[in-house]
């Protein structure tokens, strides 16, 4: 196939993790989640406002900590939905992000790394309990943009006709 030339692509993208320490109140901690697990939390890979990218992207990795049963987590793209995983745990740790791509795109694989964020830092003892009273959550999101730099003609055609 040919590439566009002279031609540069960008799609944005939002991913990161949420986390919530578990609380009799705001956030109990449901049946069979093992005794040492203090949080909730999510990691994810998704639109802005939650537009659909999985015209683009296919499909994500998400490698955990080695600790955790089946560490190595393949997501499929749902039109529409975010990449989204639901965990339970008690650490922070760093979560290898691969992003698979449309064939269409033949780009390779590309990988992000992401601390898994549990802790509110920065705060007074006093924010981090009116936190756990609020049940907000720990947010650590980071803004992408995704290059797809002179991309093949079906896979602009793609790109351009949403
Ligand atoms: C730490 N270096 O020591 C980190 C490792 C590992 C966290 C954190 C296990 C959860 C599960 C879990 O939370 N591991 O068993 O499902 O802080």
């Amino acid at each position: 196939g040919k590439r566009v030339k002279g031609v540069q692509i960008y799609r944005p993208f939002v991913y990161g993790t949420t986390a919530k320490p578990f609380d009799d109140k705001t956030n109990p901690k449901p049946p069979g989640v093992p005794e040492d697990h203090t949080h909730s939390w999510t990691v994810f890979v998704k639109g802005i406002d939650d537009v659909d990218i999985t015209y683009w992207l296919r499909r994500v990795q998400f490698k955990l900590h080695e600790s955790i049963p089946n560490h190595v987590r393949m997501m499929e793209g749902e039109k529409g939905k975010p990449f989204i995983l639901q965990e339970t745990g008690w650490g922070e740790f760093e979560i290898a992000i691969k992003l698979y791509y449309v064939p269409e795109s033949s780009e390779k694989p590309q990988t992000l790394y992401h601390h898994l964020r549990l802790h509110p830092y920065g705060r007074t003892d006093e924010e981090k309990e009116a936190m756990r009273l609020n049940g907000e959550q720990v947010i650590s999101w980071a803004y992408e943009e995704q290059l797809f730099n002179e991309p093949y003609e079906p896979f602009y055609e793609i790109l351009t006709s949403g």
